[in-house]
């Protein structure tokens, strides 16, 4: 397929470039009818911008109808993190409804089980196969820069979505959200909503993501830093790995570590959330909005807002999980000849009931909640 898609855009370019000639001479007035008036002159031909996003286009289209036409896909080999969360849910089934068949796409797509060996391997599979591009959501970021060299040589575009590859930069574009963002978000959030209610003194304990993780160590350093200038004591932090069996674990063991000492959790993702409930309930611990413990999340999903509107989650911090369209963007302007953005930052949204809903800043800049009700509930997308 990547040899069509070069012949796609080299023609794309000449019918681009005929067009733009075209529109530069002003064509002749018709002989038989002298223009009554002196013709306005020519309007000045567009810059050559206009002329590259016109060859853009026509070529996107180019390589879609080649695609199809020739029954011809573009084939896309996927390494994906793994199936511990409802986000990750949420985020596999938006790239298998992009990555589709019906929209000119071939999927490999590899479950890697949270197993950094195995994404490695998918990683040098889909080389083996020449695939047209590779899209990874690296477990960890790091260890990924031999294995972007051996997709370099092989002259196959990697796209990293979500969590970010912070050893090499042999990658073409990264879609994903501002983890550090997220976890000052919560830690500005907090120390709002703690003067609000009156609580004098924070002593913390996170439930951490996947060591190592972007995403983990966004959220924990972002917290931290507003932790760090608050002067907050954060009594300890271990990693629930984002998942619910992993958040119970590590909250039982707080609740026998730290018992009756702690007035803030806080949880690296909605699943770690859902565990640490549990732990608390078996424990006697009342969290929620007017009881001894602030809970905190992050990722958004369904049940965990509805956890917010039953007054169990104080305030829940959106990761969004829908990248793959942005991916697919990315695609379409390589496969034309285009260059995308390096970096595309997906917009995230903050959730609290209305008495949490406080005004915050993040580095200056004004924060607005989303303020749960039912309706917000139900129209969440995952
Ligand atoms: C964040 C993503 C994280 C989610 C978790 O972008 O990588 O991984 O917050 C998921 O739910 O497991």
């Amino acid at each position: 397929m990547k040899k069509k898609v070069l012949s796609a855009i080299l023609s794309a370019v000449m019918v681009a470039s005929l067009v733009a000639g075209c529109g530069e001479a002003a064509a002749p007035a018709p002989a038989a009818e002298p223009a009554a008036e002196p013709a306005a002159e020519a309007e000045a031909p567009e810059p050559a911008a206009d002329v590259e996003e016109a060859a853009e286009e026509v070529a996107e289209s180019e390589v879609a109808e080649e695609a199809a036409a020739s029954g011809e896909l573009i084939t896309v080999g996927f390494a994906q993190v793994g199936h511990e969360s409802d986000w990750r849910t949420a985020s596999t089934k938006s790239a298998q409804d992009v990555f589709s068949e019906a929209n000119g796409y071939e999927l490999s797509f590899v479950d890697c089980d949270n197993d950094s060996a195995a994404q490695l391997e998918a990683v040098r599979a889909f080389i083996e196969q020449g695939v047209d591009y590779i899209i990874i959501d690296p477990i960890v970021s790091t260890g990924w820069d031999t294995v972007l060299t051996e997709c370099d040589d092989a002259g196959i575009p990697v796209i990293v979505i979500d969590r970010t590859i912070d050893d090499s930069d042999k990658y073409v574009a990264w879609v994903g959200s501002d983890f550090e963002k997220e976890g000052k978000a919560a830690g500005e959030w907090l120390k709002a909503y703690a003067e609000k209610k009156g609580i004098k003194e924070i002593n913390a304990l996170i439930i951490q993501g996947t060591t190592g993780a972007s995403a983990q160590i966004g959220r924990t350093n972002g917290f931290k830093a507003i932790a760090d200038r608050e002067g907050w004591n954060i009594l300890d932090m271990q990693t629930g790995d984002f998942t619910e069996e992993g958040g119970q674990q590590v909250m039982e063991s707080y609740c026998k570590s730290y018992e009756g000492k702690f007035n803030v959790v806080v949880c690296e993702n909605d699943n770690e959330a859902f565990g640490a409930m549990t732990a608390m309930d078996n424990a006697g611990v009342k969290y929620g909005p007017g009881n001894d413990v602030v809970l905190i999340s992050y990722d958004a999903c369904k049940a965990a807002l509805q956890n917010v509107l039953d007054g169990k989650i104080s305030a829940d911090f959106q990761c969004n999980p829908m990248g793959a369209p942005d991916v697919d963007n990315v695609i379409k302007t390589l496969a034309s000849g285009g260059k995308p953005e390096a970096s595309i930052i997906i917009p995230d949204n903050w959730y609290a009931l209305e008495d949490a809903a406080v005004d915050f800043s993040v580095d200056g800049e004004p924060q607005t909640f989303t303020v749960v009700t039912a309706d917000v509930v139900s129209s969440q997308l995952y």
